[in-house]
């Protein structure tokens, strides 16, 4: 089971999609993430332990060899195009909590930002959560989460931020959120974001990771 995690690991922080892609060279014909993935699943191997055990430590791993110039950007599209297909499989597990919707979330990467691999995540949780989730997509601009708030009162707001140059761009949606909508709840997240930068921009949460963001959600109701 551990050999088949650590293949599913290696698979994604490589960028091997699938068996039939040709990338990378020296994995041709063999079998990618989205194969890897649903042996796993197969074999028994819970969807949590594939994320946390394989996915998320392959990205990981991803980022800090980008860090250290031992790969590239386009390497980097691959290894997050791998993932993408697991999760193609990891989702109706994710999905499948409960029935009754809790509410609504409105989620999305803040504008300037297209990083969505860590926001689908939460959404995904969340969505399995029982919450009816508005996943906005990347690059959103704060008019489309006012509108999107307009059109759904009560709406929980997640914000999601990967780099250093768009935590502004969080700060300025915060703002304007609060100011139209005082008792809206905002719930913050990515990489780059901390406690005390959230504490600084008046958001109400912040979430280290996916399951954070449910469980904070789950306080709000009960
Ligand atoms: Co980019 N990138 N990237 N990138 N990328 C980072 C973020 C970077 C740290 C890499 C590095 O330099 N080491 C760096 C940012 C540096 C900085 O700002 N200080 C960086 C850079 C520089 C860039 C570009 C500028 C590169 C370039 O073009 N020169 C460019 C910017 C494009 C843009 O957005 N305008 C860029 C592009 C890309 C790709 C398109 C190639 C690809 C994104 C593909 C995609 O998302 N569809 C990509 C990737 C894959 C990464 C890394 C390698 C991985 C990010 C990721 O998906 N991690 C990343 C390095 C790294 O983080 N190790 C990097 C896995 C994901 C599960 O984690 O998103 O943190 P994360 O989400 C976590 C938590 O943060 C949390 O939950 C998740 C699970 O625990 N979370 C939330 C996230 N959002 C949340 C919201 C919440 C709650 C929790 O509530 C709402």
């Amino acid at each position: 089971m551990k050999d088949m995690l650590e293949k599913l690991r290696e698979a994604v922080e490589l960028g091997k999609v699938d068996k039939k892609s040709p990338y990378p060279p020296q994995l041709k014909d063999q079998e990618g993430a989205d194969e890897i993935t649903k042996q796993a699943l197969d074999n028994g191997i819970k969807p949590d332990e594939i994320l946390d055990n394989a996915l998320i430590t392959a990205m990981a791993n991803v980022g800090n060899k980008f860090s250290r110039h031992e790969i590239y950007v386009p390497q980097m599209l691959m290894s997050a195009k791998a993932m993408g297909k697991a999760m193609i499989h990891l989702k109706p597990f994710f999905q499948s909590g409960e029935t009754k919707r809790k509410g609504k979330f409105i989620i999305g990467t803040v504008s300037g930002d297209l990083h969505d691999i860590g926001k689908n995540l939460v959404a995904m949780m969340v969505e399995g959560g029982g919450w009816e989730v508005i996943d906005l997509g990347v690059d959103v601009g704060t008019e489309r989460f006012l509108k999107t708030i307009d059109e759904n009162p009560g709406a929980i707001v997640g914000l999601s931020a990967l780099l250093t140059t768009t935590m502004e761009n969080m700060k300025n949606t915060v703002t304007a959120l609060k100011e139209k909508h005082p008792s809206s709840k905002i719930l913050i997240g990515g990489a780059p974001v901390t406690q005390e930068y959230c504490d600084k921009i008046g958001a109400d949460f912040y979430s280290p990771d996916p399951q954070w963001a449910v469980n904070y959600l789950k306080s709000l109701i009960s």
